[in-house]
């Protein structure tokens, strides 16, 4: 284990709280502890700007999945009045738009510290504070330490033979380049057709000169509908607000619909139709709400899977390829179902190809493109979309160090470890927002982000109230947690999906666990105010 580094001496003023990330969560953190609490906080954020996730994530197409009046805090009735999105679901750049925004009208920035990331975070227990280093070499301290670092911020750059060898260019869509890639002319290879590839794709193969799309295991998607907002739609989302605020709170998912009590096993074959047709022509991630036995029934699911099967046979001209896109290997909508601009149409492109990387693998990458058992692709551009070390890996390259040495990594050796996704044992007064064990990426993330940022602010309000200066998990209640996590996710299809990001599977090496809790928000959000109301049950509050 490695010690507490304490000889570095502080430089900087003692803080309250520091928060790592400037993103949806870091900054609202913030503002409940600055402005409810009176706390003096620092964010630290290693990008130039606010925006978290979408700060670097800026892909051709790069669009959020939850619509744009959903995905925005809810917190403040002059935020929701003032701000006004242009489309069903925001655009990256309107996104941080709407951060900046937030931002200026909270006055926000004045405490926070761009261009600084945390190399390493160390808590000193005889002094009960969180020291942290910066890659610069600063050290801040504070008695609190909350990392807003997101779910998706680890890029997972597959280790394929020869890429340092490749005379082009080649770039991971999580760390996209901000002046932007030019594809005109250029022979384009992407890699992944996850979330992100199905957005990249249609937008990359309408410049490049050719886009070969290497598939290793073919996806659901259900079309986006994205259009602009008409001016009533707009006026009824801010007369509104408050009703879908009460529903993003009273679902599943935090999402601004309900989920149908309709079972698909009880829907006549025809009407069942009729209804997924409805859901299609409608889009977007309500299409995962058209009946309620979706994600826990299997003959359930084969219905939805077999529709959108079905479609996408009858866009793809090409029956070689429309079989290829539709041999799907895990029930619909147990790997984070996808929704699209045009993405199976794509492949209806001359200039467009679909590359079976399962039949036949990527074998290494060479100076001149990608090689193939199957033959080699002369390539100018390589486009990872190869996503994450989603949720453990933005936590685990911090460096952070708890109670008598033990590191994170340590401590989740065989998988994460946290109470409520709040809380680590061994790791007094650090707080983890939309982490492992937090509803989180299930979730339209607004939501789950307001209830940590309120909860950890009301948990401090009561320390401070009752004299009280270190909190803790304790390892029963982390122990008991992470079965519940286990029960949750066990009671749905979605451990049916075993190579998703949820259970860790895209990451070689990766203890395979499935993360995020899945017993919903709603009842999330009742058992986080259950403990606090049993006296921070789970926890240890020490004086
Ligand atoms: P995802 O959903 O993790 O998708 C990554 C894709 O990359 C997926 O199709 C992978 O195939 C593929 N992949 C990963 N490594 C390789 C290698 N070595 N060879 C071939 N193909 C590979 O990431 P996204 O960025 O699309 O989405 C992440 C989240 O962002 C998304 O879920 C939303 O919440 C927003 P696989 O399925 O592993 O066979």
């Amino acid at each position: 284990m490695a010690s507490v580094t304490t000889e570095i001496p502080d430089t900087k003023p003692e803080l309250d709280a520091l928060i790592i990330g400037a993103g949806f969560s870091g900054l609202y953190q913030l503002f409940c502890l600055r402005e409810r609490l009176g706390l003096s906080v620092q964010v630290l954020e290693a990008g130039d700007g606010v925006g978290g996730t979408w700060y670097w994530n800026r892909y051709p197409g790069a669009r959020c999945d939850s619509q744009s009046h959903a995905y925005c805090y809810s917190f403040s009735k002059e935020l929701t009045q003032e701000w006004e999105w242009s489309e069903r679901y925001p655009e990256q750049p309107e996104i941080m738009r709407y951060l900046n925004f937030v931002a200026d009208r909270l006055d926000l920035k004045r405490n926070i510290r761009f261009n600084t990331r945390v190399v390493a975070a160390n808590y000193d227990e005889a002094a009960n504070r969180w020291i942290v280093r910066t890659e610069a070499g600063e050290q801040l301290t504070a008695k609190f330490l909350i990392t807003a670092v997101g779910c998706l911020s680890t890029a997972n750059v597959p280790k394929i033979p020869g890429l340092e060898s490749f005379a082009g260019q080649w770039y991971h869509t999580g760390q996209w380049p901000h002046e932007g890639v030019d594809f005109t002319g250029k022979r384009v290879g992407m890699i992944g057709t996850g979330s992100t590839g199905i957005q990249a794709a249609p937008v990359i193969a309408q410049t490049a000169a050719h886009l070969d799309v290497f598939q290793r295991t073919a996806n659901y998607s259900v079309p986006a509908r994205n259009a602009p907002l008409t001016p009533e739609f707009k006026r009824y989302i801010k007369e509104n607000a408050t009703e879908f605020r009460a529903v993003m709170h009273a679902t599943r998912n935090g999402m601004p619909f309900t989920i149908s009590e309709r079972l698909a096993l009880e829907t006549p074959p025809d009407e069942r139709e009729n209804l997924y047709e409805a859901a299609w022509q409608k889009g977007g991630l309500e299409f995962r709400a058209t009946f309620e036995d979706l994600m826990v029934d299997k003959a359930a699911n084969d219905t939805a899977a077999d529709f959108i099967r079905r479609k996408i046979r009858a866009i793809v001209k090409d029956p070689v390829t429309a079989e290829k896109l539709s041999d799907i290997d895990h029930p619909y909508a147990t790997k984070r179902p996808p929704i699209d601009t045009n993405y199976f149409e794509t492949f209806n492109r001359d200039n467009v190809t679909l590359v079976d990387v399962k039949a036949a693998p990527i074998e290494c990458i060479t100076p001149g493109g990608v090689r193939t058992s199957g033959g080699d692709y002369p390539l100018d551009i390589i486009v990872f979309a190869t996503g994450f070390d989603a949720m453990t890996g933005p936590m685990l390259r911090m460096n952070i160090t708890g109670r008598d040495g033990i590191t994170v990594a340590e401590a989740w050796e065989a998988g994460p470890r946290t109470y409520l996704g709040l809380q680590i044992a061994g790791f007094p007064n650090l707080f983890t927002m939309t982490g492992p064990g937090s509803p989180s990426v299930l979730c339209n993330m607004p939501v789950p982000i307001e209830q940590h940022a309120e909860w950890i602010t009301d948990c401090i309000a009561h320390m401070r109230a009752h004299g009280l200066e270190r909190v803790e998990a304790t390892e029963a209640a982390v122990t008991n947690w992470v079965e519940q996590v286990n029960t949750a996710a066990d009671a749905t299809l979605l451990p049916l999906a075993k190579s998703s990001w949820y259970l860790g599977a895209n990451v070689p090496g990766k203890p395979r666990v499935f993360m995020p809790y899945a017993g919903g928000m709603a009842r999330y959000r009742e058992i986080c105010a259950d403990v606090a109301a049993n006296n921070y049950q789970g926890f240890v509050l020490s004086a």
